[in-house]
């Protein structure tokens, strides 16, 4: 058989179709594949029809018709389904040949899986792809990490498919060892998280809090949409606004309040607290989820527990402006704490990230789409070794541009009962990164009370551990001599 697929896609689900007939377009020949052979079948007769997509009913025909090395995509459900088609791949595989896993897979399972494939001599690749189903079509977010030696092998085609940022650049980079591509993906994905939240709570303030319609918050979020905020989730929430109903009335006001979740939001907390860094926007927009989702019980509990009887009375346009400031304010904590997630992760994991890097690899075609990454690359372009975002003078002076919008937006927000948990968590955060002490000494005197923790001094060098017998009768031993 003549072997001129330039590489194979294996999972005819929409996302798996839609980057076939990217790649399609770019020039390349797509070998198809799918567990169940009919969608084979359906999808050359329908949506790849009189294109160059070569279909395969089995790994055998789809290895048959490869060049070498081989290049092997999975756009399958993430989980054991990946471990499954791998392990069927692998007996039909000659070293040098690659897997590129495309899915939303947890980064730990990247890790095994690419020192597994590496293990039999094959090269591995884990990548986010985020976009949806348009970007998979039109060009996505592209972010591989995994065996370096595979990236020469998809750089162009990954390359060519890719979003392009407005001056052209693919939104796609090599982003480093192991589950580095998956990791930076499932940081992507609590991003988005973030900033859904942020602007649902813009929203309910807006809605509940200053009594606006969908029509005239339709109005601001299009004129929000010319600010620093412009980016596409405040674009399709302009739209989602505006749209109406078969009866005429917006269909927002028609849907029921209960967010699913897939749970990147909920890996990326999880990996925030194994790894020590306060993430506390993200796991806050995870748990607003999950607030979300026990709707039985909140309507009970609506007629139970009672509110502030206060109404808004202020200055509407300026509330609203003060709502748009703490909105970019809350945003930037988030992206903060995102890149001193991956800053952490890259320490613990071994990577080299270039955060600028990732910053434009979300430039275009993902979900968090917008201006403000162009800031945050501009930001790490100024200094690599940029510790934190908000120290950062362009980011420092706009947090402090909004700080008296946002703390009037939080003191209204409780003052009428309104939860905003993702704004509040942001200024928290804001105020206890911004001070210079906290009262861990007195959380460090309780430790070293009751469990001879030991403590640090102010007037003695760090690295030297005290320990005082509080009450006369705890005895002199510390912890570090003895487990409590
Ligand atoms: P299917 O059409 O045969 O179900 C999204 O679910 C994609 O993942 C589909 O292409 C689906 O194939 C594939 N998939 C799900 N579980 C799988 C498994 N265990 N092995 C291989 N492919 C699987």
């Amino acid at each position: 058989m003549e072997q001129k697929g330039d590489i194979a896609l294996i999972g005819l689900a929409v996302m798996g179709q839609n980057l076939i007939l990217n790649m399609n377009d770019n020039g390349y020949t797509v070998v198809a594949c799918n567990r169940t052979t009919s969608k084979v079948d359906e999808f050359l007769q329908q949506a790849a029809k009189g294109t160059r997509v070569i279909g395969a009913h089995s790994v055998e025909e789809m290895i048959s018709l490869l060049k070498s090395p081989r290049k092997i995509m999975l756009m399958v459900k993430a989980g054991k389904a990946v471990d499954d088609t791998i392990e069927l791949l692998l007996p039909h595989l000659s070293p040098g040949d690659c897997i590129i896993d495309g899915g939303n897979s947890y980064f730990l399972d990247t890790i095994r899986r690419a020192k597994s494939v590496e293990g039999k001599g094959m090269l591995y690749i884990g990548t986010g792809v985020s976009g949806g189903e348009e970007g998979a079509r039109r060009g996505p977010s592209i972010m591989p990490g995994g065996s370096a030696g595979a990236w020469p092998l998809v750089k162009d085609i990954f390359k060519a498919i890719s979003a392009k940022t407005p001056d052209g650049s693919a939104c796609c980079e090599w982003v480093g060892d192991n589950g580095a591509g998956h990791y930076v993906k499932m940081a992507h994905n609590g991003v988005e998280y973030g900033d859904m939240q942020l602007i649902c709570e813009a929203y309910q303030l807006m809605k509940y809090g200053v009594g606006l319609d969908a029509d005239a918050m339709h109005t601001i979020f299009a004129q929000w949409n010319t600010t620093e905020l412009d980016s596409y989730l405040i674009e399709i929430t302009r739209d989602i606004l505006a749209f109406k109903d078969a009866d005429g009335e917006p269909l927002i006001d028609k849907i029921l309040d209960t967010a699913g979740q897939k749970g990147t939001g909920k890996w990326m907390s999880v990996s925030s607290l194994d790894l020590g860094v306060p993430v506390t926007l993200i796991a806050e927009a995870v748990y607003a989820r999950c607030l979300s989702a026990i709707k039985d019980e909140r309507v009970v509990a609506a007629t139970i527990l009672s509110g502030p009887e206060e109404k808004f009375s202020g200055d509407t346009v300026a509330f609203i402006e003060d709502i748009r400031k703490a909105l970019l304010a809350s945003k930037i904590i988030s992206y903060a704490q995102g890149f001193m997630l991956m800053r952490e992760a890259a320490k613990e994991y071994g990577w080299s990230l270039d955060y600028g890097s990732i910053a434009m690899l979300w430039r275009s075609g993902c979900i968090i789409r917008s201006v403000f990454l162009e800031k945050i690359k501009a930001a790490f372009d100024k200094n690599p070794n940029l510790r934190n975002l908000l120290i950062d003078e362009y980011f420092a002076s706009l947090i402090g541009s909004c700080q008296g919008s946002w703390r009037r937006v939080i003191a209204q927000a409780v003052t009428l009962g309104i939860p905003v948990p993702a704004f509040s968590t942001a200024l928290a955060f804001y105020d206890g990164y911004r001070s210079e002490r906290l009262p861990a000494n007195l959380l460090q005197a309780q430790r070293d009370y009751f469990g001879a923790h030991t403590y640090e001094r102010l007037d003695k060098p760090r690295g030297t551990f005290f320990h005082t017998n509080w009450t006369g009768r705890g005895g002199d031993v510390s912890s570090s001599t003895y487990t409590a």
